[in-house]
């Protein structure tokens, strides 16, 4: 079987890139031009713009893959903010260039995975957690609006064209190599630089109450596999361990990683005007269909994530 991953040179692209050869796959990954040296792991790189649609209906004729997944993103929220529009032409535009690429292509019967965010539910009701696939999305910001967007329009390809797409909402990941705006990357980040005598003994952090569902990348990226192996086609899934736990959990479990005396101070700056209290999918759909469920604890994926800058710093 033959994968092509498309944004194979982000944070989670490494992780699949492993995850399906070591499943005796053949990958392709691709990867903008200036970010070659970022696929490390052995796999067919290729260059690719998403923009160009011809580009990407050339190398899916070039590799003849039974799976694409598309990774391909403007991924950041505060980016989104501040350039809306670049963020609509890549995960929007882009995503149809994905499409219909693989609609025109000489090879039939590829499976597409999309991925897309739980970002995408937004402002939610305050009984809705866990939130179910069929929940009424209401996302409350552009690159989750465009998430979503994108999803609208594969359910379509799958209805007009009934190509075989299956969607996914991914909750919170982490792992080690994460860029550290993430919030379990950040704190074992400042831990390390602490450690190292480069920061003052002192962890800034922002709103601890509000519960959130992480799941380590690794797990991610096996459900990833088996959807390709065993999910249903025109679905959506949500992925994520399915129990929220609050900021202040990661902190202490962070803190607990290490011998330094570490004050923990509240930066203003932080905390967000409008944090949802609870945010947890029910993730009862892929158990269904394929029998994932996440395994990694969080404890290990701080340990872990925390090792990583201990020796990238
Ligand atoms: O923005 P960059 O320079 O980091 O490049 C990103 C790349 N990308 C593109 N690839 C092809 N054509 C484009 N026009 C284009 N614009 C951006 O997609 C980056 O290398 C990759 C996405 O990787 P990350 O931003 O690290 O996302 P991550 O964490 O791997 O998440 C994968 C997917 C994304 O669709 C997220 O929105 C979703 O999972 O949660």
């Amino acid at each position: 079987m033959k994968a092509l991953i498309i944004g194979g040179a982000g944070f989670v692209g490494s992780y699949l890139i492993k995850e399906l050869s070591s499943a005796g796959m053949e990958v392709h990954a691709t990867c903008l031009p200036f970010e070659r040296d970022k696929i490390t792991e052995k796999c067919g790189v290729h260059t690719l713009d998403i923009m160009n649609k011809d580009d990407i209906l050339n190398l899916i004729d070039h590799v003849e893959p039974d799976v694409v997944y598309h990774l391909a993103a403007q991924s950041s929220v505060s980016v989104s903010w501040k350039r809306p529009q670049l963020t609509a032409e890549i995960n929007v535009v882009g995503s149809i260039n994905v499409l219909e690429a693989v609609r025109e292509a000489e090879k039939k019967n590829i499976r597409v995975i999309m991925i897309g965010t739980g970002e995408e539910y937004g402002f939610i009701r305050e009984d809705a957690c866990p939130l179910s696939e069929d929940e009424v999305l209401n996302p409350g910001n552009i690159y989750a609006a465009t998430k979503a967007c994108q999803e609208m329009i594969s359910r379509i390809y799958v209805r007009a064209y009934k190509m075989d797409i299956i969607m996914v909402r991914a909750f919170n990941h982490s792992g080690p190599g994460q860029n550290s705006i993430f919030v379990i990357s950040d704190f074992c980040r400042q831990i390390a630089e602490i450690e190292r005598g480069d920061k003052a003994p002192e962890m800034s952090v922002g709103n601890l109450s509000a519960m959130r569902d992480f799941t380590d990348v690794r797990d991610v990226v096996k459900a990833y596999r088996l959807l390709f192996e065993k999910g249903v086609s025109g679905k959506v899934y949500n992925i994520g361990r399915g129990k929220a736990v609050d900021i202040q959990y990661i902190l202490d479990t962070a803190l607990k990683q290490t011998k330094m005396e570490i004050e923990v101070k509240q930066d203003p700056a932080r905390m967000r005007a409008s944090d949802i209290p609870i945010i947890e999918p029910d993730v009862s759909r892929i158990k269904w269909d394929t029998g994932w469920e996440a395994e990694i604890s969080m404890e290990q994926t701080i340990r872990d994530t925390l090792n990583w800058w201990r020796n990238t710093l």
